[in-house]
């Protein structure tokens, strides 16, 4: 699991979109500029948005948890494919389901899709 996160934060980083990505928490303050201006988009798009990692709304991947909430935008738009396929499966990390390797725990059920069909 850690090399396939390190894998997929290597391929985001090679994205130009990176390059001015707004990183949140105490980088996100009036002292800090909002980042020397990288969260002011962000921001202004999803003002009761609270996340962590605010660069991974939007950024095509679908992230679970606090980052799948109408407050964020669903992901900035990216869990709602997700959202439709799989209503009822509430994992950390959406982008895992249907990815072709077998997930097990919370993946592996019903509500999930037998991880999309990963495990058959
Ligand atoms: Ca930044
Ligand atoms: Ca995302
Ligand atoms: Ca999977």
């Amino acid at each position: 699991m850690k090399e396939l996160l390190a894998e997929r934060s290597h391929s985001l980083s090679s994205s130009s979109s990176f390059i001015f990505r707004c990183n949140g928490g105490v980088y996100n303050t009036e002292e800090c500029g909002f980042d020397g201006g990288d969260c002011i988009d962000f921001n202004t798009n999803y003002p009761n948005c609270t996340v962590d990692y605010p660069y991974r709304i939007g950024d095509g991947e679908c992230w679970g948890g606090a980052y799948n909430t109408e407050e964020c935008g669903f992901d900035g738009g990216d869990c709602i494919d997700f959202n439709t396929n799989y209503p009822n499966c509430t994992v950390d990390y959406p982008s895992s389901i249907g990815d072709g390797w077998c997930d097990e725990g919370a993946y592996n059920t019903e509500e999930c899709g037998w991880d999309g069909g990963d495990c058959d």
